[in-house]
């Protein structure tokens, strides 16, 4: 039986089981459309012993990481969100000329652009070679490599201990969680801070953002085992808020020394208590609407179909892959997919094969309705595509439950 990540434990409990599934950010060229197309498990455990919401299924990090489509810097509502990110952590941890920042997980580099005002060394760690190779030619030192101690101890020796590191969008793609902690640690000062960012479980359940699951994500946290594991590292979280990004984040500051804990911590730890995060009914009840969803949008788009109706994706971000694939939603359902990713475009959606335009294709088009693949973006998709709904075009989003707006 397989181990809990956090507690060592096996203790873990299958809720629910999305099927054989393809990549998420695996877009396909053409020419390997006839290949056939790696598939793993997409099952979804509980640990009864700390609460952390797991894969057991791993795919090697080198297979996930190594051409990575995907660009932070692409989405605006992003842009926005780590530039006062980047404020926030500035000002609280006093970041300034002779500070060291290192980001886990770099991408673009569009997280540290933003601390350039403040003054600090920065640096950012990303695996993604083609990713990596973009930040630093945009001025944002950045080394192509996986995080792991070897790595934070040269960075350590060779610039300094760093007063802050950041990991957003990166925690819960850590498989050796223990192994990553202590590599943070060799490379912070003693009062030094990890700024964590990562999808709340709590907003998960809550809105049933089930395609938030894919094989990037081996973790689904809550506080709960957050804090059992830093305890573990003699580390403590000292800051903790709510974001709205990605369908609802946390923002966790951990000092490498340990803190007294803060008022937030208890009050959060009770709040997940009171829901029933403890206990595997809110677990299948969030299997049992899975599948519901899923239906209900597959009837949505097969009657509009059904009358005629041209019907696309908007965005092709890599959760909307796991929804694809779950709803078995191809290009018969959903002529194309826009999005303005230069390395998605001209490609095929992993598994489904549906392909994938730039976003000025619809605007041109003008499909009847478009399916908010990438619904985390509503309020900024809704904004720039105005013209479309004011002539008449629709917009349909999955979550809470399948609509049209
Ligand atoms: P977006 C990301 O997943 C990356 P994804 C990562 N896998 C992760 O862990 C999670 O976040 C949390 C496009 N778009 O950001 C850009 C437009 O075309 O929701 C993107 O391809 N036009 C590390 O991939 C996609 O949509 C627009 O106007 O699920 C959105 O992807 C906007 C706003 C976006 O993340
Ligand atoms: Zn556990």
């Amino acid at each position: 039986m397989a181990r809990c990540r956090v507690c060592q434990q096996e203790t873990l409990e299958k809720f629910l089981s999305l099927g054989p599934t393809p990549l998420a950010n695996r877009f396909l060229k053409r020419e390997q459309l006839e290949e056939s197309e790696p598939s793993f498990p997409l099952d979804v455990y509980f640990c009864h012993t700390c609460g952390l919401v797991q894969l057991v299924d791993v795919v090697p990090a080198e297979v996930l990481f190594h051409d990575y489509p995907y660009l932070t810097g692409v989405s605006s509502p992003m842009r926005t969100h780590f530039a006062a990110l980047a404020e926030d952590v500035a000002q609280e941890y006093h970041v300034g000329p002779g500070s060291l920042v290192v980001d886990i997980g770099s991408n673009d580099g569009t997280l540290l652009s933003g601390f350039r005002r403040f003054g600090p060394k920065t640096l950012g760690v990303e695996p993604a070679a083609n990713v990596a190779a973009m930040a630093n030619a945009a001025g944002i030192q950045t080394i192509n490599q996986f995080f792991g101690p070897a790595l934070a101890e040269e960075i350590a020796r060779t610039r300094g201990p760093a007063q802050v590191v950041l990991a957003t969008n990166v925690f819960a793609h850590v498989h050796d969680l223990d192994r990553f902690l202590q590599a943070v640690s060799v490379m912070l000062v003693a009062e030094g801070v990890l700024v964590i960012e990562v999808p709340y479980l709590v907003d998960m359940l809550n809105n049933t953002e089930f395609d938030t699951i894919y094989h990037e994500h081996l973790s689904y946290f809550a506080v709960r085992p957050m804090v059992a594991l830093f305890s573990r590292f003699g580390m403590g979280i000292i800051d903790l808020t709510r974001q709205r990004v990605h369908g609802g984040s946390i923002r966790v500051a951990v000092q490498k020394s340990r803190a007294p804990q803060t008022p937030v911590v208890a009050q959060i730890l009770n709040e997940e208590a009171e829901r029933g995060l403890d206990s595997m009914r809110i677990y299948r009840d969030f299997a049992e609407r899975v599948r519901m969803i899923g239906q209900e949008l597959v009837d949505l788009l097969r009657s509009l179909r059904a009358r005629g109706m041209r019907t696309v994706g908007y965005g092709a971000p890599a959760k909307g892959n796991t929804l694809l694939n779950f709803c078995k939603v191809g290009p018969d359902l959903l002529e194309y997919l826009v999005d303005a990713t230069p390395a998605k475009q001209g490609r095929f959606s992993p598994g489904m094969h549906v392909p994938v335009v730039p976003d000025t294709r619809f605007q041109a088009d003008r499909p009847d309705y478009a399916l908010l693949l990438a619904w985390n973006y509503a309020d900024e998709i809704l904004r720039k595509e105005a013209a479309y709904r004011e002539r008449g075009g629709k917009f349909i989003t999955p979550f809470p439950r399948p609509a049209i707006l």
